[in-house]
């Protein structure tokens, strides 16, 4: 892809657009990097990108006109129903994501998963298995890193494991990783993707592109998921923590096996993986398939299993006080994830949850909250309807915090020893913070407070 002399719009000026931008500067191209507010950098990023030669657009987009752009870059988190694209589709400009960009400047074979929950935990165990295994091994993608940045350090010999989001898989089109694996699909990101349908199709641009020495791992459990296996040309793997597929990675008896290619190979128990839950189950089970596709070695597979013990922000134990534990999973972004953490534990929970709704239904959830929780908290944009929902089931013990340290205070107070304190709020965090990582920071925080002086703050 030549990128010198072009006139490229990058939009959206948070951490994807920052680095596209930089990358497309680096290779000579003129970038006009813009978004709809104004945001400010105390590092001085923006300063440095108008050093090298960047035309700033902030507070509003520039007016996209005929043979004005050879090339515009969306960033994930902006629907691509905004002028600007409209515009780039009438006039014939070319429209990609971060994503497609690195992955038209990757030399290493390349790992992508998805799924609505999981994927962070998932692309983080195969990123260690690989590295544990002496690969040299790039982590990135929705997890955090833009894979722009460090895609041209790693060659054929090294393995790129990214993270892909239903947004940044929207603005693909030659996108063809080695291995795609999607983990699940429930409803999420329904506000940007209008339909069950669109999100499905979305994800599912995963491995579009793939032929047949490829392969897709697919999630045999979960119906919408394994559904897709008929829509792929690249070679299906299941994995199944409930049926033993003819071919794929599966738990027979409690014991993890892989059947591939006609060998059948005992794993570990399903007991010595380090990470809680029957979902990490399925995102071990999910992470053996793509290791013994790639041919790592048994034993150095089964030490990162044991050895592996989870993600910050998901299922991260805090602090024990006075005989509560604490623990974060502000990455509860959606409800089914949330249904996930409450399953994960047999103790009664104190749950805090609510943020900003993203048009997702809250009648499992509040089931599940009804069943394992004695207190719910909520909090945010959404707080009114997930109370709502927990009455309408009969749910009471609910208490209405007016900001998010209220909510873990009162959470604090409420519980009893032998009893978990559990954040999942079910909902994105972006009506009151910047991100889920910033939200379990504070969480943290506000926990560990209680840990120093014995009482709330
Ligand atoms: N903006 C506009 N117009 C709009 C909306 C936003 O100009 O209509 C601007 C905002 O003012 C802001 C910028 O766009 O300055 C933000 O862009 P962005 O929302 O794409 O966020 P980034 O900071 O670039 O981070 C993105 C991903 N964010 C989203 O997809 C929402 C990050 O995933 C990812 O880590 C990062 O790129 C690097 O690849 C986060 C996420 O929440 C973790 N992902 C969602 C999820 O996991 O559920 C999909």
């Amino acid at each position: 892809m030549e990128l010198k002399d072009k006139r490229v719009l990058v939009v959206g000026a948070g951490k994807s657009g920052l680095a596209v931008a930089r990358f497309l500067t680096g290779k000579g191209a003129a970038v006009v990097l813009a978004d709809a507010s104004t945001p400010t950098y105390p590092g001085g990023e923006l300063d440095r990108l108008v050093s090298a030669g960047v035309k700033l657009s902030l507070g509003g987009y520039p007016e996209v006109k005929r043979g004005s752009f050879d090339l515009v870059v969306m960033s994930p988190g902006i629907p691509l129903t905004i002028e600007p694209v409209r515009l780039a589709l009438k006039y014939g400009i070319e429209l990609t994501g971060e994503l497609e960009l690195a992955y038209r400047f990757s030399n290493a074979p390349l790992v992508a998963i998805t799924g609505t929950n999981g994927k962070t935990t998932t692309t983080t165990l195969l990123g260690e298995i690989f590295k544990n295994a002496g690969k040299n091994t790039l982590v990135g993608g929705n997890i955090g890193t833009p894979l722009v940045t460090e895609v041209e350090r790693y060659g054929p010999g090294d393995m790129i494991m990214a993270e892909v989001s239903s947004f940044q898989l929207e603005t693909t089109n030659t996108f063809k990783p080695k291995v795609t694996l999607i983990l699940n699909i429930t409803p999420d990101h329904l506000d940007r993707h209008g339909t069950m349908e669109e999100y499905i199709d979305a994800k599912a641009k995963i491995f579009t592109n793939q032929t047949q020495g490829d392969f897709t791992v697919l999630n045999y459990d979960d119906p919408l998921t394994a559904a897709l296996a008929g829509r792929s040309r690249a070679r299906v793997i299941f994995f199944s923590r409930r049926a033993i597929v003819p071919e794929g990675v599966f738990v027979k008896e409690g014991k993890i096996i892989a059947r591939l290619g006609g060998d059948e190979e005992f794993i570990c128990g399903q007991d010595e993986i380090g990470i809680p839950g029957a979902h990490n189950l399925e995102n071990a089970l999910a992470s053996v398939a793509a290791a013994k596709i790639l041919g790592v070695a048994t034993t150095s597979l089964v030490n990162t299993l044991k050895t592996f013990k989870g993600v910050a922000h998901r299922l991260e134990f805090v602090a024990e006080i006075n005989g509560v534990r604490y623990i974060n999973d502000s990455k509860g972004t959606n409800p089914d994830a949330s249904i996930k953490a409450l399953e994960a534990y047999p103790e009664k929970i104190v749950l805090i949850a609510g943020g900003k709704n993203k048009g997702s239904d809250f009648g499992c959830f509040v089931e599940k909250v009804q069943e394992r929780a004695r207190v719910l908290v909520v909090i945010g944009q959404s707080a009114g309807a997930i109370a709502e929902a927990a009455r309408a089931r009969g749910f009471e013990n609910i208490l209405n915090a007016k900001n998010f340290k209220e909510a873990v205070t009162l959470a604090h107070q409420a519980a009893r020893p032998g009893e978990i304190v559990l954040l999942s709020p079910a909902c994105a965090s972006w009506d009151m913070f910047k991100s889920y990582e910033e939200r379990g920071d504070l969480f943290k925080k506000v926990v560990l407070s209680f840990e120093k002086i014995g009482e709330p703050s």
